[in-house]
């Protein structure tokens, strides 16, 4: 016997969490087991970010019933992946936080759930909050679920109250939960188990792909019908309209390994049948939407759609003057080889030729798509030069040019929201909503271009002081927006090569926040710090005071440095301007200006003027 359920929310709202309680209180662990938290994240990126990148199986067994359980990424850049899953379970547990409430993110994956047919069973998490009020969130949900037009099956989906962290679920507040019998329960009751029949000739959908340098890429996916076995010649069919597949020719192949889910490991097995969610290798050529079947029944089933990139950024080979000090990997070769081999797992990425063999423009669904590559690859030892991120247009249908839109939505409390509504009015946001749940915080929503929101992430803490959250997800392509304007600030550019000292920063950071500190390397044309005002500016941070004999004043010698801004990858994709580069090596994150030298880009600017006057 057999449920599977797939664990969707929006970020943070304590999936991965409950997943660690799940596998305890089931006895996945031995009894001595010492288990790390969040132990699904399992890859260093997740674990450094608190954050689920990759969705991941476990499985579980309770009363005798194995319980597939696919725990998913919250994060928006990543809902498409979450979308394939739900074509692999029968049921989702839908996690709500019983302070937030449902966000945009919720919306989308629920939105999902509810039209593939699949029965929720909801958790209105984190009760233990002192904030938090599960009883207004319970009815926002039920406001969401008849929104998005839930059948009333749907609609009589179980409601438990649950803390993650706890480990606990109850149907009634007035009973605190124990455990998490009640949430086991709910499962082996409203779950369907898989329907299909373990008799017919063998077919199975892929809906997530796994890769291993050993076996290559890995299909993982329910079994909808039959059974399979290592060794077996199994069709691997083209995409296309689902049926059976007559005309056209199709691979075939031996199952090399196969395996299927318990707790936190992967079993290998020789067999497996209808129902369970395995991983299965010996092919080259899998892809997400492809049907596996037996060789005599080539029967395909509706493949899953890939989401299109909606934001791209070019990846150039380092040209800085540092080129090549931290890094192992540097050449252009070395960079193009490893964006494509990212192809190969990575199924929302798309990688372009340009012009110039040493730049490839890289595209993905949003800032954390592209960030989490390029912190990978400088882990890895890669060194390179990243641009300015630019939305993907399409054309609509009378030819006229479109972008991607973005759903915004802001907490913030009452007092901010006057400047937050005056920053995003002239980057193109137009409310939707705005609502006042009490507590002196308000909610506004927004439906801004993309573009819109470039940089507006620093501004919206420093506005805020930092009391803000701000979240957002593409919406649709919609109109194109016209001309935005940039970053407000100019930026103060080292004039020459050299360390920086602490006398020449004391010097600046009145007028300045500084992004390098005393010791660090700089090049001229490296970026230094933010000015205060619009305008960039060059100067001399390596600058040394004129020794004299005598000591002017008691200050000059201790000087108190601001601590610098610390920039981050997805900082600085937000921050830098078109004319401006990133430098990304294994120990270093820089930004610089294209062209390096004050007089070259004091020419560029008077041929750009010229260019604009004709
Ligand atoms: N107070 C409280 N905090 C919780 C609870 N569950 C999770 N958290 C905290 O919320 C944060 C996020 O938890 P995760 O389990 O990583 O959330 P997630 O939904 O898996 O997040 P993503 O995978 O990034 O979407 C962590 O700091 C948890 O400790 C809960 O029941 N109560
Ligand atoms: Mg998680």
């Amino acid at each position: 016997m057999i449920r599977n359920l797939a664990i969707i929310a929006h970020v943070d709202h304590g999936k991965t969490t409950l997943v660690d309680q799940m596998l305890r209180q089931a006895g996945a662990f031995r009894a001595n087991q010492q288990v790390e938290e969040r132990v699904m994240d399992s890859n260093p990126l997740e674990r450094e970010r608190g954050i689920t990148i990759l969705a991941k199986n476990t499985a579980v067994r309770w009363q005798g019933v194995k319980i597939n359980i696919v725990d998913t990424p919250g994060h928006a850049d990543f809902g498409g992946e979450v979308e394939r899953i739900l074509r692999m379970v029968d049921g989702v547990l839908i996690l709500v936080d019983a302070a937030e409430g449902p966000m945009p993110q919720t919306r989308f994956v629920t939105r999902k759930a509810l039209a593939l047919g699949l029965r929720p069973i909801v958790a209105i998490n984190k009760i233990d909050r002192a904030d938090s009020e599960p009883l207004r969130v319970h009815d926002e949900v039920l406001g969401l679920f008849i929104d998005l037009e839930a059948t009333p099956e749907q609609l009589d989906a179980p409601f438990l109250y649950t803390s993650s962290r706890a480990g606990t679920a109850t149907a009634e507040l007035d009973h605190p939960g124990t455990d998490l019998r009640p949430l086991f329960q709910a499962i082996l009751d409203y779950v369907p188990p898989p329907k299909g029949d373990p008799e017919g000739p063998f077919q199975m959908l892929v809906s997530t792909l796994d890769f291993s340098s050993f076996l290559g890429r890995i299909a993982i996916g329910r079994i909808e019908r039959g059974r399979v076995h290592v060794g077996d010649e199994v069709a691997l069919l083209p995409l296309g309209e689902p049926g059976l597949v007559t005309e056209e020719p199709f691979e075939r192949n031996r199952v090399t390994r196969l395996y299927t889910f318990d707790g936190l490991n992967r079993v290998e097995v020789d067999v497996a049948g209808a129902g369970d969610i395995v991983a299965l290798s010996g092919f080259e050529t899998i892809e997400i939407g492809r049907t596996f079947t037996a060789v005599d029944a080539p029967e395909r089933l509706a493949g899953i759609a890939v989401e299109e990139p909606t934001i791209s950024v070019d990846f150039i080979v380092n040209n800085s003057p540092f080129a090549g000090r931290d890094g192992k990997y540097v050449t252009s070769r070395q960079l193009k080889d490893r964006l494509y081999k990212e192809l190969e797992r990575n199924v929302a990425l798309r990688v372009e030729e340009t012009d110039s063999p040493d730049t490839h423009a890289v595209a993905g669904r949003g800032e954390l798509h592209l960030g989490i590559l390029m912190e990978t690859m400088r882990r890895e030892g890669y060194e390179f030069q990243v641009s300015r991120p630019r939305v993907i247009t399409r054309l609509g249908p009378h030819g006229e040019r479109l972008e991607p839109y973005e759903e915004l939505t802001v907490d913030v409390p009452e007092e901010y929201m006057g400047v937050v509504m005056e920053k995003l009015g002239p980057r193109r946001s137009e409310m939707t909503e705005m609502r006042n749940p009490g507590q002196g915080m308000v909610r506004l929503t927004f439906r801004i271009p993309a573009r819109g929101l470039f940089g507006y992430r620093s501004e919206f803490l420093t506005d805020t002081r930092g009391t803000g959250i701000m979240h957002h997800r593409f919406l649709d392509y919609g109109p194109w927006a016209g001309p935005l304007a940039g970053r407000k600030r100019g930026v103060l550019v080292a004039d020459r090569e050299g360390l920086v000292v602490a006398f020449a920063l004391g010097n600046l950071q009145e007028r300045a926040q500084m992004f390098v500190t005393p010791g660090d390397q700089v090049y001229e044309g490296m970026i230094a710090g933010e000015s205060s005002r619009p305008g960039d500016m060059d100067v001399n941070v390596t600058k040394e005071k004129k020794l004299t004999n005598m000591r002017t004043t008691a200050s000059d010698e201790n000087i108190i440095l601001e601590p610098p801004r610390q920039i981050t990858l997805e900082y600085a994709l937000e921050y830098i301007e078109e004319d401006e580069l990133i430098e990304v090596t294994p120990k270093n994150i820089r930004l610089r200006k294209r062209v390096l030298t004050a007089n070259d880009r004091k020419k560029a600017a008077r041929a750009a003027r010229v260019a604009d006057a004709s």
